[in-house]
């Protein structure tokens, strides 16, 4: 008889992890996700209930940051349970087998689980020339997504390669590469951009996927909304700057040291769909912006080709296309705009709190728990 696959908690019980860290990292999740603390719950029953989702991860025409930025996720659960958890029938990357071993083990997920795997994307696509620019095991690129989409459930599409062709469609785009969502049709296709996208971002994705059950609400552009749906710029740090015309002018001068605003030095977070701003990166340590650095828009369609990363937009969005980054100040002085970005900054502030009171209400909850045991 064949064994009862075990659920996302047992699994973790047996790598060596206690209910409280089980607990604490249910809640991690439900904040990233933007689920209330009503809801912990039901990521908490999922978890306990529901049994491995069998997951294969392809890799194509990509630099495998994607993979790197998820097993980095600042939550170490992440890697080390959900990694295994959601059973990695198939990952080039990751895999301890290699050549035949690997292929059969794709092969026979694919088919004992035909209509039930999920498949997991990085890298775009080669279609000229019959997609011989990228081949694994004699196949192409091509070959191998339309086969194994067709039995998939659902697919993600990791990073900006897989969400819209990033730099390998960026022109002349020499293998005619193309996102997923260009090639497959018929299964829901969940885009995750960035480049890579934020690991935190990557496991509420699954996280949501597997304790629902279902797609997590998607833009118009096929993104997570609980991540995409504000731009960069509305959860910027340096928005009061911006909105007070304070702008640095070169990368080594006083308003760089002072933190202005990144505008003019090219920044595209007026532009720019992500949650950059409220997760961070390395465990929340930092992010572009706040390294001095402006957003390149990593996360949005041809960004490589959206003109060069170091001059500024043609105008401000928000401000009318014939504002220019010497008349901002004058503008901005509008109480309404200036209340905007307050706004905008305080949501995200609240936002980083409420992850962090998740978090601290588990660990003290979990610990009376075990006080009472
Ligand atoms: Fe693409 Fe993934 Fe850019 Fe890399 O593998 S989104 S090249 S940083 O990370 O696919
Ligand atoms: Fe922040 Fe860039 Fe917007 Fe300036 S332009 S407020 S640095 S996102
Ligand atoms: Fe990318 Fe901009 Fe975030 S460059 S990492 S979307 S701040």
């Amino acid at each position: 008889m064949e064994q009862k696959p075990l659920t996302i908690y047992e699994n973790m019980q047996l790598r060596g992890y206690s209910r409280r860290d089980f607990l604490k990292f249910a809640s991690w999740l439900a904040a990233f996700i933007g689920i209330e603390a009503s809801g912990v719950g039901n990521i908490v029953r999922a978890m306990e209930n529901k049994p491995r989702l069998p997951v294969v991860w392809f890799h194509f025409q990509e630099c495998t940051c994607c993979s790197e930025s998820f097993i980095r996720s600042s939550h170490p659960i992440v890697s080390d349970i959900i990694l295994d958890k959601i059973s990695l029938d198939y990952t080039e990357t990751l895999q301890a087998a290699a050549g035949k071993q690997a292929e059969e083990a794709l092969n026979e997920t694919m088919k004992k689980y035909r209509g039930e795997y999920l498949m997991l994307v990085e890298g775009s696509i080669p279609t000229d020339d019959d997609g011989i620019y990228c081949c694994i095991g004699g196949r192409s690129a091509l070959d191998i997504v339309k086969e194994a989409a067709s039995g998939a459930k659902a697919i993600v599409a990791w990073g900006s390669c897989a969400s819209n062709g990033c730099i390998q469609s960026s022109k002349p785009n020499p293998t005619g590469a193309t996102p997923i969502h260009k090639i497959i049709s018929g299964v829901p296709i969940i885009n995750v951009p960035g480049c890579p996208p934020i690991g935190e971002v990557m496991a509420g994705t699954i996280v949501h996927l597997l304790a629902f059950d279902r797609i997590p609400q998607l833009d118009g552009l096929g993104r997570p909304k609980a991540f995409y749906s504000r731009r960069v710029h509305d959860t910027c740090y340096r928005r009061p700057n911006y909105d007070a015309g304070l702008f640095v002018e070169s990368f080594d001068d006083e308003n760089a040291k002072r933190g202005y605003c990144l505008y003019k030095m090219g920044c595209r977070g007026p532009v720019t769909y992500n949650s950059c701003g409220v997760i961070k990166w390395n465990n929340g340590v930092s992010y572009p912006i706040q390294s001095g650095h402006g957003c390149i828009g990593c996360s949005e369609a041809n960004f490589w080709d959206n003109g060069p990363f170091y001059q500024h937009l043609a105008s401000f969005p928000g401000f009318g296309i014939e504002t220019t980054a010497d008349t901002i100040g004058v503008v901005v002085g509008a109480a309404t705009v200036a209340g905007i970005a307050a706004h905008a900054v305080s949501t995200n502030i609240k936002k980083c709190k409420m992850i962090n009171q998740a978090i601290n209400d588990t660990n003290s909850s979990t610990e009376k728990e075990e006080v009472k045991k």
